[in-house]
């Protein structure tokens, strides 16, 4: 069998105890643990002199090969061209996307970089997977040095319709390298249905079966591949007694009201003062909800060195203040807005104990809290998921109700409708759920993309 080497900016930290609040590091660790490999990427450290040692560890069948990146590069590729430009462009908002070429420059350097590392530990018979939007040029890169291994590329974040990709000024370079892989993966039929847009009506390029199709003299084959959660596993530890002590620590704080819970990194994609304006509008309209129902939000702060990410956790602050400062009582607080990390066991055991699952992003890939929330249920009394159709998620969790994240008193009626559902709907609508993630859980997804990889070329 070949050996499979999975190339992604970060790596989870070895010592799997660490809380890892991104969801490809999660669920690429959930996959690989299983196949063993080899998983290389950025240590996650900054060094003024990153050295060209490749650290090597060897945890059970997986090793991790990681490298430090200077201050510079951290910059202009990671939170410059990767976290200001793509990320917010991705997501369907070209007014936060900042646009330099400077930043372009050191993408394009970086990513060499990593290619140039890479290359030493390439064996002929590899699969090669790289994974999301910090690395596009990687198999352009690996192509150049002459690497023909077979090369797969899952992107974890929406690809947005053809217009938004054509105002990136380098959208030609970046798109393009798109078709030096063999394999590309997304989350839903829209995010392909956007590659190949591009490639037909701006690269000149033609399909050349189902899935497969040739521009600028390459073939590579566009598929849908809906990642998964690592759903016993979940199950399990939702279940287990550590995670049943944090949820009776919960259900004592709440002293018999109600729980919506939200779990999410803090993130302008994720519709946070939505959320937060659709949570004050239910208090509002519906007030039999005060003092009898909370809604904790989880938000873990992430990409600090990026000035909107410091904005939105302020405009949150104060929405929250407002929120309480207009319905809390002295025994009741409406919101509690905690900017923690968890250890997974006892994320599961707090979403567990929560009675609707609020999970309305403006624009997501997927979101695993969404599917999280769901496989941690209790199977006779689950609560029930309350989604935004703009999550990839909303295709592949069915029993959901489906909401629409911008319109506050619609998502007010669905989470009253939630908290009133009788416990037979609410069953069949967890079964529905559970049935699909267990169908296509995480290793599923990395089983299914890696046989389609070693069946290229697709020519
Ligand atoms: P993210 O944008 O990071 O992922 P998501 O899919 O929700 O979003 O994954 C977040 C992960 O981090 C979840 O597993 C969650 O449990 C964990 N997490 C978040 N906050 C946490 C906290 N406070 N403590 C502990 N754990 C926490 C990107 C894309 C998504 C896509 C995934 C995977 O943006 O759309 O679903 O990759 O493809």
């Amino acid at each position: 069998m070949s050996r499979l080497i999975v190339v992604s900016n970060r790596v989870a930290p070895v010592d799997e105890t660490k809380p890892t609040s991104g969801g490809l590091a999660v669920a690429v660790l959930a996959a690989l643990k299983r196949s063993g490999g080899i998983w290389f990427g950025w240590s996650g450290d900054v060094s003024e002199v990153p050295g060209e040692v490749v650290h090597k560890v060897r945890s059970g069948r997986l090793t991790y090969a990681t490298f430090d990146l200077s201050t510079r590069d951290h910059e202009e590729y990671y939170n410059g061209f990767a976290n200001s430009t793509l990320w917010p462009l991705f997501h369907y908002r070209l007014d936060l996307a900042n646009f330099s070429r400077r930043n372009y420059a050191g993408y394009r350097r970086v990513n060499a970089y990593f290619a140039r590392k890479l290359v030493d530990l390439i064996e002929p018979d590899d699969l090669i997977w790289v994974h999301d939007y910090h690395l596009f040029p990687m198999a352009e890169e690996l192509r150049r040095a002459g690497v023909a291994n077979r090369i797969g590329f899952f992107l974890h974040t929406p690809l947005p319709p053809l217009e938004l990709l054509l105002a990136l000024p380098e959208h030609q370079e970046l798109m393009r390298s798109f078709f030096a892989y063999d394999l590309v993966g997304f989350q839903t039929e829209a995010d392909r249905r956007s590659l190949l847009d591009y490639a037909i009506q701006e690269a000149g390029g033609e399909m050349a079966g189902d899935t497969v199709f040739r521009a600028l003299g390459r073939t590579a084959s566009a598929e849908v591949h809906p990642i998964g959660v690592d759903t016993d596993n979940i199950e399990r530890a939702a279940a287990s007694a550590a995670a049943a002590r944090y949820g009776a620590r919960m259900r004592t704080s709440l002293g018999g009201r109600r729980l919506i819970v939200g779990v999410d990194r803090l993130d302008y994609s994720k519709g946070l003062p939505e959320r937060f304006a659709a949570f004050g509008h239910l208090l509002g309209a519906y007030p039999a909800n005060r003092n009898r129902v909370s809604l904790m939000q989880i938000a873990t702060p992430t990409r600090a060195g990026v000035p909107e990410y410091e904005e939105i956790r302020r405009a949150l602050e104060t929405l929250a203040g407002h929120i309480n400062g207009e319905f809390a009582d002295f025994d009741w607080v409406p919101i509690r807005y905690l900017n923690k990390s968890f250890a997974r066991r006892t994320l599961f055991g707090l979403l567990r104990t929560a009675q609707v699952g609020l999970i309305t992003p403006l624009r997501d890939g997927m979101n695993l809290v969404a599917m999280e929330y769901v496989a941690s249920q209790p199977p006779t009394d689950p609560g029930v998921l309350v989604l935004s159709r703009f999550a990839g998620a909303a295709h592949s969790v069915p029993g959901a109700v489906i909401v629409n994240p911008y319109d506050a008193e619609g998502v007010a009626e669905a989470i009253q409708l939630s908290l009133d559902m009788p416990r037979e709907e609410r069953v069949e609508r967890w079964q529905a759920g559970m049935e699909a993630l267990r169908r296509n859980d995480v290793s599923r997804w990395r089983e299914i993309f890696v046989s389609r990889l070693a069946e290229a070329p697709f020519a």
